[in-house]
């Protein structure tokens, strides 16, 4: 019994994690806006695989704000809550309040049941790049970066890698501070985010969701970081639409 429990484990991981090292889109980052993109793009029957070095997915929208555990979505993004079936209640004509706990497993449900594989506990750490494009990514056990163990990682080819790890943009700086390249931004360069500004953020957000540099894409906060935009705070409406944005960006281009 205990060696059936240990081998089912091992084989059925094992037989996700090398049909997955050839995928048509990477995701790094399980926030919302990687979610809402994975969703999508596997709704659409593209192929796709999410790396998260947390232990749960999710990011930044399990702890509402300041772990008041509600979160602000405005109008333009209800038909998203309403695709995911989650539950929102009316604040002010045009904002709505929602559980955060609800909403963030509603978006991991519902990506892993449209197809998505998501590998939890793994943290990218470097890309493919071949030819003046990113083909791929380069990944490892989350731990092993902790305890700063000195061990190679393995590598997952992609046809598009999407940037969603939030206010870092890790992704975006790698590819830039080992390439001699130039991104698509007003300088070239990941600009870095500004402080706070509610509207603005929520506008460029989605104005800033778009492929930064041949096979890069970026989605949610990460748009704003490469881009010099504002942070917004707990609305949590334009990580949503810059996640169906990003996914219908790439699905045309696939
Ligand atoms: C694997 C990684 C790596 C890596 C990071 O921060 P997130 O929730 O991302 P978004 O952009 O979908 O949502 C942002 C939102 O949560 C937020 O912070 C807002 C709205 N802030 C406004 C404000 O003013 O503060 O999630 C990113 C995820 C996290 O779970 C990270 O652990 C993960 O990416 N991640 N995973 N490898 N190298 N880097």
């Amino acid at each position: 019994m205990e060696q059936i429990v240990s081998a089912g484990i091992i084989d059925s991981y094992f037989r996700k994690l090398k049909e997955s090292l050839s995928v048509d889109v990477a995701i790094v980052g399980g926030g919302p806006s990687g979610l809402v993109a994975a969703y999508y793009l596997a709704k659409n029957g593209i192929k796709v695989s999410l790396y998260e070095r947390k232990l749960a997915p999710g990011g930044g929208m399990w702890g509402g704000a300041m772990m008041f555990n509600e979160i602000v979505v405005q109008q333009e993004a209800i038909h998203i809550l309403n695709e995911f079936g989650i539950d929102y209640k009316p604040y002010t004509d045009v904002y709505y309040t929602i559980d955060s706990v609800h909403a963030t497993s509603a978006l991991i449900y519902h990506a892993t049941k449209a197809g998505v594989k998501i590998f939890n506990c793994i943290s990218i750490e470097d890309v493919v790049f071949h030819n003046n494009k990113v083909c791929g990514l380069v990944i490892n056990w989350a731990p092993v970066h902790r305890e700063h163990l000195h061990v190679d990682p393995l590598v997952i080819m992609a046809k598009a890698v999407i940037d969603g790890t939030g206010h870092d943009c890790e992704v975006a700086r790698t590819v830039e501070r080992k390439n001699n390249i130039r991104l698509n931004t007003e300088t070239g360069a990941v600009m870095g985010e500004r402080s706070m500004s509610v509207e603005e953020a929520e506008r460029t957000t989605i104005e800033n969701t778009k492929e930064i540099f041949p096979g890069l894409f970026v989605t949610g906060m990460a748009s704003n970081g490469v881009s010099g935009s504002y942070r917004m705070g707990p609305i949590f409406g334009g990580m949503l639409l810059s996640g169906e944005k990003v996914a219908r960006l790439i699905a045309a281009q696939l």
